[in-house]
C-alpha cells in the first residue's frame, strides 16, 4: 500500500465541492481539473454512519446521455464509520463506461437501502514524493555537521564538493544558495542538538 498523505486546502475544496451537496451535485470544472492532476494518486475517504449498515457508494451520473448513466463505485475498504475510495477504482470505472471526468453531470455518495450519512469528505494524496529533510545536503537521511561542512565547501567552490540535494540548504527560501543559507543551516543545526 502507498503511502497516502493528507493535502493541503485546494484539494480539501475540490473534494468538498464535488461531494457536499448530497445526493447531486454539480462538478466544478476547476474540480476536475484538479482531480485529472491527480491521476491515480488520490483516495477519498469519509466517515458514515447508515441505518442498514450499507457502505456508501460514489455514484458517477451522466443525465444528459439517452440512456442516463448511474455507475456506482464500491470503496476499496469500509469498516461500519469510515470508507476508502480508490482513484484507481474511479478511473477504471471510467474505462468499463468508456467515459472520462468531462463526460459527467454529477457525482453523489449514497447507499443501496436505507439512510445514510457521510461526513469528514478527506482526499488524501499520495505524494510520489520524498519527504525532504532540510539541511541534509548529502542525502544520508540525517541532518548533521557533515552537511555543514560539505555546503561550506560547495560554497567556496571546492571541486569535489556536490550537492545531491541543493533545495534542503536553501534555509532563506530565496531559490538561490549563500552564505546566509549557511549560516542559518549552521544555526538549525545548533538548535536542533541543543
Ligand atoms: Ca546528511
Ligand atoms: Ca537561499
Amino acid at each position: 500500500m502507498k503511502r497516502l498523505l493528507t493535502t493541503v486546502l485546494s484539494l480539501v475544496s475540490a473534494a468538498t465541492l464535488l461531494f457536499t451537496n448530497i445526493p447531486i451535485c454539480k462538478v466544478d470544472a476547476a474540480d476536475i481539473a484538479a482531480l485529472k492532476r491527480l491521476g491515480d494518486t488520490f483516495a477519498v475517504e469519509m466517515n458514515y454512519t447508515s441505518t442498514k449498515g450499507n457502505p456508501p457508494v460514489i455514484a458517477l451520473q451522466r443525465w444528459t446521455s439517452e440512456p442516463p448513466l448511474w455507475h456506482a463505485v464500491q470503496p476499496s475498504y469500509f469498516n461500519g464509520d469510515k470508507a476508502v475510495f480508490l482513484a484507481s477504482d474511479i478511473l477504471s470505472a471510467f474505462n468499463d463506461l468508456d467515459i472520462g471526468y468531462d463526460d459527467l453531470d454529477g457525482v453523489s455518495i449514497s447507499a443501496y437501502g436505507g439512510e445514510l450519512t457521510v461526513s469528514d469528505i478527506r482526499i488524501l494524496v499520495n505524494s510520489g514524493e520524498k519527504q525532504l529533510l532540510m539541511g541534509d545536503v548529502n542525502d544520508d537521511g540525517n541532518f548533521d555537521i557533515a552537511d555543514i561542512v560539505t555546503f561550506q565547501k560547495w560554497l567556496l567552490a571546492v571541486p569535489d564538493a556536490k550537492l545531491k540535494n541543493w533545495k534542503v540548504a536553501d534555509f532563506c527560501k530565496d531559490d538561490r544558495l549563500d552564505v546566509f543559507d549557511l549560516c542559518l543551516m549552521r544555526r538549525a543545526l545548533i538548535y536542533k542538538e541543543t
